[in-house]
């Protein structure tokens, strides 16, 4: 065993069946108390026909209607509550900024389970109260901050909650209150690596151990770039706002897949066409159950992220199941530094500015940080070869795209044409990121 430290060795640790113990526990508790507060997803048992009285172990799940986003967006803003909202304390959001976001509500419990999560992250990565740990994931609605943040605080560490942003100041802490843990999006992480480089710094003046970056996909290579600029070991952390934010699954020692914290989300893996759930080492897309969660219980959540889950021993010691990297999105949504960005909003934006639909967004990533091009064609009436008037209307596009998107992407327009047109599905995105290797 090459690590020994846990958060809670008692629940990381478990046996199997201990673990389908707990879970088995849990759903029939679960399921009765979404049936009996949430109209909605009452509604859809009931339409399949299921009682519950007919999930008796966890196997049963498989007889569970799914939810979706779609789902969420009908049921916007309080159509999932699993409790009244007087004991509902905090709401956070997903990092989109369009129309209806999705809303996750949290009672006390929630957050006490969900910053225990984090706290099991941060310990296996290596923390303890005596590391300092700084935190600059976006802190407010995004669930990032609040959720490290609270974790650091479990375990007792010094919390820095820096939110992101302003590299210099982020720098000048990390040297002057001797950072030990590094908290970020990969992207980020790059990016202060690359400043530190910049502003003279040798990866061994600073005083990080590890990172915990995640809310993005990233590659083996990043990680292995980032390790090298910082001098640190680089983990991985996964989750959702639907399922309480960063920690529902975290990378250990071992450093190949995240193990997810089992006791308290189950994971499926299903084909995104069919529904049908597949066997342990089957690519698909992956379904989590809260299994305790009291004011946003979903049930069977289709995340769209496509993965693969083991149950291959692990080194650290830990029992609970793994997920590898996820390996891309079954819907179109893009995660351009760590916002999600729908290419729908982006043709919103187009049409309601009075441009064509005919568009293009690359999406790629330089010195480390993802960048966004949108090219965007002129009608013939639009095109003007002033140079000056050209400028000013991408000027304005870009702001109104920085409104809509919470990003600021780069507008370039283009001549009548020149956008290649397709006889089948057209080609919006291209993401030349290679983040799938
Ligand atoms: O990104 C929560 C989070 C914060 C996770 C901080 C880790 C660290 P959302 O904004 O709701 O929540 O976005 C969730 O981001 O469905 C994945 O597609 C993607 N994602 C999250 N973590 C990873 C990761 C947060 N480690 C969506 N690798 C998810 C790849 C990730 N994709």
């Amino acid at each position: 065993m090459e690590e020994q430290h846990y958060y809670q060795p008692e629940i990381e640790t478990a046996s199997r069946e201990k673990i389908v113990e707990i879970q088995n526990e849990k759903i029939k508790k679960q399921v009765k108390h979404v049936y009996e507060n949430v109209e909605y997803y009452r509604k859809l048992m009931d339409e399949k026909g299921v009682k519950p009285e007919d999930i008796q172990t966890i196997d049963d799940i498989k007889k569970l209607p799914f939810l979706t986003k779609a789902d969420l967006r009908e049921a916007y803003p309080y159509g999932l509550l699993g409790t009244d909202l007087k004991n509902c304390v905090r709401i956070q959001s997903t990092s989109g900024t369009t129309g209806k976001r999705v809303v996750a509500f949290y009672t006390q419990a929630d957050i006490e389970l969900w910053e225990e999560c984090c706290a099991r992250a941060i310990v296996a990565a290596g923390g303890t109260k005596d590391d300092v740990c700084q935190v600059c994931y976006g802190y407010g609605l995004f669930t990032g901050g609040p959720g490290l943040n609270g974790g650091s605080h479990k375990v007792g560490c010094l919390t820095l909650p820096m939110s992101s942003g302003n590299t210099e100041r982020q720098i000048q802490f990390m040297m002057d209150l001797k950072s030990t843990i590094l908290c970020c999006t990969p992207s980020y992480a790059a990016y202060i690596g690359e400043s530190l480089a910049d502003a003279g710094y040798k990866p061994e003046d600073n005083h990080l151990k590890a990172g915990i970056f995640g809310a993005e996909p990233w590659t083996e290579e990043m990680r292995r770039n980032i390790e090298k600029s910082l001098g640190i070991k680089a983990y991985d952390i996964y989750g959702l706002t639907e399922t309480s934010g960063p920690g529902v699954s975290f990378e250990c020692s071992e450093q190949t897949g995240m193990h997810i914290n089992e006791d308290h989300f189950y994971a499926e893996i299903i084909d995104p066409d069919t529904g049908e759930v597949l066997p342990e080492g089957s690519k698909g897309e992956l379904v989590f159950t809260s299994l305790d969660k009291e004011a946003f219980p979903l049930l069977r959540y289709r995340t769209r992220d496509i993965c693969v889950l083991t149950r291959k021993k692990c080194s650290c010691g830990r029992t609970h199941v793994k997920m590898c990297k996820p390996m891309g999105r079954s819907d179109d949504m893009l995660i351009v530094r760590g916002v999600n960005v729908f290419p729908s909003q982006i043709e919103t934006v187009l049409l309601n500015e009075g441009y064509t639909p005919n568009y293009q967004i690359i999406v790629d990533r330089a010195n480390n940080t993802d960048t966004i091009d949108i090219n965007v064609e002129l009608s013939p009436e639009q095109f003007s070869d002033k140079v000056s008037e050209t400028q000013a209307k991408e000027k304005a596009l870009e702001g109104a795209m920085r409104t809509m998107l919470g990003i600021g992407p780069k507008v370039h327009l283009v001549p009548p044409k020149s956008v290649v047109r397709s006889e089948g599905k057209a080609v919006r995105v291209i993401d030349k990121r290679k983040l799938h290797d």
